[in-house]
């Protein structure tokens, strides 16, 4: 046998040291572009994020609902492959379907219509936005829109928030006010609107956004800024049934693959590259890997990136099961080196996923310090609304459902086949719960404002700049228990937050 001679590693023995901290170095100047699929040296990759996050391929995370929800913060869901082909392109097709900010047209409605009437449409179209004329009716001037940010927002919760918007006003109707880019400038002029109109090709008013929106939302140009443009989406797949999946997800619409196994480094997955490779035109991500000839091995086959990462998830017992893995900081350190110097030699630059084990937000900072161009997670969004699990209370506190695909709930044997006889003969993954958390933007919100106060403190305004530049210390045992509060009685209060 060979033997490592350094422990495997993960991310809570790191820390980073500050560089200098220049004063055009403020959050507000950092980006957390991202590039998701390879690119020559010189070109741009076909497809990046705004912000290096991915949902797993998972049943209790990345269903169409997350789907949409992330991808409007600029992220992207890999929606899980553990189903049957139909109902996975089915999801895909309704996140490709979504169209952010439509507008029903008029003619579904009439003047005489109530509120009910506009919010049973809403339903019943599953579309989002809910128009606002100065006299409730359909050839009233539009002074606003009421966007649902939330994709599963309730009923009851959609009501209030269309109710607050309306006052003064006394009616609402959907409708495109079939007004023009001048008239709304003049609308918007007159009734002192911060927001700014969307039209169609025609000129036409489509919808208006409010700054309030613009603001939140000028990172996330998927979502408000590309007129029809739609929601990016991704999907799992395996190396069993690719033949009849994947053109069932590319007619769906599907941008980007990936195969979702517990370990990539196989003669199944290079042959699954290979074959989309040859018949299709879509991207494709492989793993999972823990080190260079993994990684190397699936960049041959073809692969648009690759995932790093062996039983470091939250749910996951793989290493307990099968004695197989890697601390995922080494993981990725090796993974890392082993695609710059690919680069370096080919000037093809292959953009490395970090899957699994993230815990704490500056885990984060700490993969894309590492080399990481973007992480996956599953626990992290699943304890949102946004996830496809129930939301429970167990004792006092509310939970969300968050199981393994190597569980027996998800019986997900494909993701662990070895090639033999079909089904999941020992569990690698647990059911579990996680403490439910609120929704997505607002938790992402925070997450980006560490991540971001985290570059600048490392004197870097990029991702690039801070894999570059990032200064990284392993800590000592002792030393952990200095960097959480210590020899303080905590209050109550401090007790309970995160
Ligand atoms: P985490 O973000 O919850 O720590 O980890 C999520 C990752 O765990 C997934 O993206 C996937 O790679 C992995 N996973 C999913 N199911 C199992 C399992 O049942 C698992 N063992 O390890």
């Amino acid at each position: 046998a060979f033997y490592y001679t350094e422990p495997s590693r993960t991310f809570s023995e790191f820390l980073l040291l500050p560089n200098l901290t220049t004063k055009d170095c403020t959050p507000a100047n950092v980006t957390l572009r991202t590039p998701i699929t390879k690119f020559k040296k010189g070109e741009e990759a076909a497809i990046s994020l705004n912000i290096p996050f991915s949902s797993a391929v998972m049943q209790s995370v990345s269903d169409d609902g997350m789907a949409v929800a992330l991808a409007r913060c600029g992220g992207i869901s890999f929606i899980f492959g553990s189903q049957t082909t139909a109902n996975q392109a089915a999801m895909v097709r309704k996140v490709k379907g979504y169209k952010a900010g439509f507008v029903v047209s008029r003619s579904n409605l009439t003047p005489d219509n109530t509120l009910k009437d506009v919010l049973a449409l809403k339903e019943q179209t599953g579309h989002s936005t809910v128009a606002v004329t100065d006299d409730g009716t359909a050839n009233g001037r539009l002074l606003g829109i009421v966007t649902s940010r939330d994709y599963r927002m309730s009923r009851d919760a959609m009501d209030k928030k269309v109710s607050d918007f309306m006052t003064p006003f006394s009616k609402l109707i959907y409708g495109n006010s079939g007004i023009t880019l001048s008239e709304a400038n003049d609308l918007i002029w007159e009734h002192k609107l911060n927001c700014l109109p969307i039209v169609d090709a025609d000129q036409n008013l489509e919808y208006l956004v409010f700054r309030k929106d613009y603001e939140a939302h000028k990172e996330y140009p998927y979502e408000l800024l590309d007129g029809n443009k739609s929601y990016l989406v991704g999907a799992g797949i395996n190396t069993k049934d690719y033949k009849e999946r994947v053109p069932a997800l590319v007619e769906a619409g599907v941008d980007v693959l990936v195969i979702d196994s517990s370990d990539g480094y196989s003669e199944w997955q290079s042959e699954t590259v290979q074959y989309v490779k040859a018949n299709f035109d879509v991207k494709i991500g492989a793993g999972n890997v823990v080190d260079r000839e993994g990684f190397l091995y699936l960049v041959e086959a073809g692969a648009d990136f690759i995932k790093v990462g062996i039983g470091g998830g939250s749910i996951c017992i793989t290493r307990e099961q099968k004695g197989i893995g890697r601390g995922q900081a080494s993981a990725l350190i090796e993974v890392a080196a082993a695609r710059d110097e690919y680069f370096e030699k080919t000037g093809v630059y292959v953009p490395i996923c970090s899957d699994g084990g993230i815990v704490h937000d500056y885990h984060i900072t700490l993969a894309l310090a590492m080399g990481a161009d973007f992480v996956m997670m599953g626990r992290y969004f699943a304890r949102f609304d946004e996830s496809p699990t129930r939301k429970l209370k167990v004792g006092s506190n509310f939970v969300k459902e968050f199981w393994g695909e190597g569980s027996n709930r998800a019986r997900n044997w494909q993701r662990y086949d070895t090639g033999g006889k079909s089904g999941l003969l020992f569990e690698e993954g647990v059911d579990s719960y996680v403490p439910y958390a609120g929704s997505l933007r607002e938790n992402l919100d925070k997450t980006i404002g560490k991540i971001k106060s985290t570059l600048c403190n490392c004197g870097a305004k990029s991702i690039e700049e801070l894999q570059r530049t990032a200064r990284i210390t392993l800590v000592s045992a002792t030393s952990l228990v200095e960097g959480g509060a210590h020899d303080v009685i905590l209050k109550e209060s401090s007790l309970s937050e995160d």
